[in-house]
């Protein structure tokens, strides 16, 4: 079965319910494309971390970290989606070994410029498809889709894919992001149309 989008065709298989393949590759964020300082540039992961101890990269640490790439859609909770993106980078596994969380860290902030931020489930953090992604298709990033690194989760709604990521968090008990504050479902798996935070299941949220 193929649906059409606006003139895409798509395997409906997929396509998770309510979302098109729109003509051109949409670009979306709130507030401002950040300029990346090298200088000043960092990466910390801090938090319940095992050590007890924040870890800060530089721009060429993360540099130095193993890199994978992965192909995947991704789909925006205003219903268009993305398909087939090759986004290359150092996966969330990779980023983990390097940084461990402690026992009980059930969930991570992810942290970007201007405090935009995005709360992830562990088990969406450590799934092998999440990855912090340098480049797409080939080329660095550009400025507007997250350069010099953003995060990509895509089996969960875009705005978890935070662009100019600066942190992660490991949390021992579970808080809202940017969007999950603003009536976006904590969760936010599109194949379940979790969308809004209205459709939360006792458990899926914070109390
Ligand atoms: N820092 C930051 N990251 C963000 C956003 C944002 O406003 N700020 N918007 C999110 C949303 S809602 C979507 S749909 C995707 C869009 O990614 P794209 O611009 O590469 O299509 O980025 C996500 N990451
Ligand atoms: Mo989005």
């Amino acid at each position: 079965m193929n649906t059409v989008g606006e003139g895409v065709i798509v395997e409906e298989s997929r396509l998770p319910p309510g979302q098109y393949v729109p003509r051109g590759r949409p670009v979306i964020h709130y507030g401002r494309v950040p300029r990346f300082k090298q200088d000043t540039w960092d990466f910390r992961v801090f938090g319940a971390t095992a050590s007890g101890e924040e870890h800060r990269f530089t721009w060429p640490d993360f540099g130095g970290l193993p890199r994978t790439s992965v192909i995947a859609d991704f789909h925006c909770v205003t219903k268009f989606s993305l398909m087939g993106n090759e986004w290359a980078g150092v996966s969330a596994q990779a980023l983990m070994a390097a940084a461990p969380p402690a026992d009980g860290v059930g969930h991570v902030m992810i942290w970007a410029e201007y405090g935009y931020s995005a709360n992830i489930r562990m088990s969406d953090f450590s799934a092998p498809e999440t990855l912090f992604a340098t480049d797409l298709d080939e080329k660095p990033l550009s400025p507007e889709r997250g350069f010099p690194l953003r995060i990509v989760v895509p089996h969960l709604y875009a705005w978890k894919s935070v662009k100019w990521v600066r942190a992660v968090e490991y949390l021992v008990e579970d808080r809202r992001g940017f969007w999950e504050e603003r009536g976006y479902h904590n969760v936010a798996d599109p194949w379940r149309e979790q969308r809004y935070s209205y459709q939360e299941e006792p458990g899926e949220g914070p109390p």
